[in-house]
């Protein structure tokens, strides 16, 4: 069939809409029609070619929802008329990380899907003969993609795609975070790092569980609303002291329980680290660094209680939590709505990804 699609063509140019063609679904496979998708930073990294595993042609996008039209061979979890949210993360149950109940990584299919191909090493997409890869097993930029059956998640039918899209990624990383990774407790105080689309959803996250102090940190001053808008008590502008990190101890009484980074800046991953509290603070890495960029600390930092963790898709199980998170949206525990400040058609994607490095958008959504 023929798909309208967004497609990254070169590292650091404009994504192009065409019709690409794209193949039904083989055996285990699923087509999806996209209804919605987000744009999340990690697709701006990729296409400034940040991104070690970036593959260019390309058609990004991990951020979506929409409805199953055909199942191939064998499918069984999921049927046509299902709506669905793509997962990066997919939870096979089966290979030995699902089984160990110690990570939500699944292994199953994560070598194929880093080369940008299906699991059985081929791409669905083509356009004028050449073949065009699939992006974190998702490629959300097209109206209409193929995935694995182990990467949906099938979500209630009531909730609208606009919203629910944000789910398959930045919602379910921040909230993820507090209750997956860092399993935050009533009373801790917090402080985020970078408030954008994944760190209001950690900010509103820590609000859920009922921490107290929530600090949040941000360059750009017009995030001060927007974080005290989902449950942030206090905010800090590194640009406004001499020292971030002392500045932080201080205002936390020696250090915080919990810090995130949401920022993918290994300078504010390393203050975040430090502004920990001796003996028990845990810093939790979200952001993603570019290509060849590293951590750094002093090992005495580690030697006195504080502890460096990472989280991806916030330790969320893609198929058993993510409904249930849309859930905690539809019941109301969590907002959605407001942080979607832009909805685009697919021809204006483009200006997503102007809106997001200008600091102008928390999460732009396009609908198809
Ligand atoms: P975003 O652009 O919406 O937000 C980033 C925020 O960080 C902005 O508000 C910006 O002003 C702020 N910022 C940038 N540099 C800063 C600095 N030095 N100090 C303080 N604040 C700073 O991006 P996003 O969509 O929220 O994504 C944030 C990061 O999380 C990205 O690196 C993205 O790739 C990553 N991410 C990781 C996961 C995961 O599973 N680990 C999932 C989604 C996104
Ligand atoms: N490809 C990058 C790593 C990118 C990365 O860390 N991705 C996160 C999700 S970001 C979503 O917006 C993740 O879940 N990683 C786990 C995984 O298996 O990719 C690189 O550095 O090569
Ligand atoms: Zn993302």
């Amino acid at each position: 069939m023929k798909t309208r699609a967004a497609v990254a063509f070169e590292a650091k140019r404009p994504l192009e809409i065409v019709e690409v063609d794209l193949e039904g679904p083989r055996a285990g496979e699923v087509l999806v029609e996209i209804k919605a998708t987000g744009i999340c930073h990690t697709d701006a990294y990729t296409l400034d070619g940040l991104d070690s595993e970036g593959i260019f042609p390309s058609i990004l996008g991990h951020e979506g929802a929409g409805v199953v039209v055909e199942i191939g061979a064998g499918v069984t979890s999921v049927a046509v008329g299902d709506h669905v949210i793509p997962l990066y993360t997919p939870e096979c149950r089966q290979c030995k990380s699902c089984l160990s109940r110690k990570t939500n990584l699944c292994t199953a299919i994560r070598a194929t899907q880093g080369k940008g191909m299906m699991p059985d090493g081929t791409s669905r997409f083509s356009y004028k003969g050449q073949a065009i890869a699939h992006y974190m097993g998702c490629s959300t930029f097209s109206n209409y993609t193929v995935l694995p059956e182990i990467a949906l998640a099938k979500i209630r039918k009531d909730a609208p795609f606009e919203s629910a899209c944000y789910v398959g990624c930045g919602v379910t990383t921040g909230v993820g975070a507090v209750v997956n990774t860092a399993k935050v407790e009533p009373g801790a105080n917090a402080v985020v790092f970078g408030l954008g689309g994944i760190g209001l959803n950690v900010i509103q996250g820590l609000k859920m569980v009922g921490a107290d102090m929530i600090v949040g940190v941000d360059l750009n001053p017009a995030k001060e609303e927007w974080g005290r808008r989902f449950g942030m008590t206090h905010f800090v502008n590194p640009k406004d002291v001499s020292d971030v990190v002392a500045h932080l101890v201080e205002l936390t009484g020696g250090g915080a329980d919990y810090t995130f980074d949401c920022t993918g800046n290994t300078t504010v991953m390393r203050q975040a680290l430090e502004a920990c509290h001796r003996g028990w603070g845990e810093s939790i890495v979200i952001g993603v660094a570019e290509a060849g960029k590293e951590i750094s600390t002093r090992p005495f930092q580690l030697v006195t209680g504080r502890v460096w963790k990472g989280s991806a898709f916030g330790g969320a199980r893609g198929r058993t939590d993510t409904p249930r998170i849309v859930d905690w949206y539809m019941d109301g525990k969590i907002e959605i709505d407001p942080m979607i400040t832009h909805t685009l058609p697919l021809e204006r994607i483009n200006e997503a990804f102007d809106l997001m490095h200008a600091g102008e958008s928390i999460r732009s959504v396009v609908v198809f």
